[in-house]
């Protein structure tokens, strides 16, 4: 029996599918920041280049993205020597794990994932192979630095419980205790941040609506004009947080609010008790303009060297191969490949 001490690890990725948004940014990368300074274990974060390619990406457009993520990684406050920090595609590794945990994986499993219903729709007969197989490749990108915990938003809750049962199921198949099983860290104010144009469905990158978002390269004025614009109701906000439960739209801003400035929700509505969102908005936009104008600038600073991106890039992607390639081997071995 192969047995490995799991040394604690975190690990986590975004995509570059299109601009960070206020959601990537409240419910993961200000938490890998923390992880990072605070949680006292090595931190692995990746642009999940292959996973966004899971939908029709324009190759020049993801080149981009990919870059500008990483910008966004180093502008919210991860230091690539501290942390490694690289693209996904650089380290074959992911994709070659994923191929064996395609096989471990059953299709059932697969076929519950919400976030495979949602973007699959109506028309799964036309969704592509990749997107189906997502939750293998995340298992994978995780699995494969023995990661025991992974810094997420709310909607990858499922993916991680699927990325359990994929190590269980492995290590049992094998008769091994080889694949860690991994916690989430779902944590913060801001889990979940929601569309600003419909409080039932979360902020994405992909909404065709550029209102429904606020992106980390929007200026002061498209922030204040996106706040200004956000759906509310007409009532005031209450004196306690559990009166706005069934008012999503305003427990979103009053979220958002409290992410951002540190306070609790509770705090939060305190503070606004009585008062119109004429107000409350004004103070939120006020509060994330001072929060995201410096990340945006200094985004854009970053941006004007690609060659530099790149080059941390390939020196994170060297780093975590040094990690990755001897968990692959010994996979291979345990699955009884022949390594000549
Ligand atoms: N609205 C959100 N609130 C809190 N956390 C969020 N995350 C994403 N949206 C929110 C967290 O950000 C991390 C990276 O997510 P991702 O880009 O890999 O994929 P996603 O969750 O599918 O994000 P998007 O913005 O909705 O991308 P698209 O539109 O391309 O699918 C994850 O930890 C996620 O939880």
């Amino acid at each position: 029996m192969t047995e490995v001490v799991h040394t604690p690890r975190v690990f986590s990725g975004i995509q570059p599918s299109g601009n960070l948004t206020l959601g990537n940014y409240l419910g993961a990368m200000t938490r890998f920041v923390d992880m990072q300074n605070n949680s006292g274990m090595p931190t692995i974060f990746c642009m999940v280049d292959l996973h966004a390619i899971t939908v029709w990406q324009d190759p020049a457009k993801l080149t981009n993205a990919t870059r500008e993520l990483c910008a966004g990684f180093i502008a919210a406050g991860i230091d690539p020597e501290q942390s490694i920090l690289f693209n996904q595609s650089q380290v074959p590794e992911h994709a070659q794990l994923a191929w064996i945990f395609n096989c471990v994986a059953r299709m059932g499993w697969m076929k519950r994932m919400t976030q495979w219903k949602d973007k699959a729709g109506k028309n799964q007969e036309n969704a592509s192979l990749g997107l189906f197989a997502y939750p293998a490749l995340m298992a994978a990108d995780i699995l494969i630095y023995h990661a025991t915990h992974v810094p997420v938003g709310e909607d990858q809750k499922q993916h991680l419980e699927l990325t359990r049962d994929i190590a269980i199921k492995f290590n049992n198949d094998f008769g091994v205790d080889f694949f860690p099983v991994t916690e989430p860290v779902i944590e913060g104010a801001a889990t979940r941040v929601m569309s600003l144009r419909d409080g039932s469905k979360k902020m994405s990158k992909s909404d065709p609506s550029d209102m429904s978002r606020i992106n980390l390269t929007d200026d002061a004025d498209a922030i204040a004009k996106k706040i200004r614009k956000a759906k509310t109701d007409p009532d005031p906000l209450p004196e306690t947080y559990d009166d706005l439960s069934e008012r999503p739209e305003a427990r979103n801003l009053v979220n958002i609010y409290a992410a951002m400035s540190g306070k609790t929700p509770q705090e939060v509505v305190t503070e606004f008790a009585g008062q119109q969102f004429g107000t409350f908005k004004p103070a939120l936009a006020d509060l994330a303009v001072d929060k995201l104008a410096p990340i945006s600038t200094e985004m854009s600073r970053l941006m004007q060297d690609t060659a530099e991106i790149d080059r941390i890039l390939g020196r994170g992607a060297e780093r975590a191969r040094e990690i990755a390639a001897p968990i692959l081997k010994q996979t291979y071995d345990i699955v009884g490949m022949i390594r000549s």
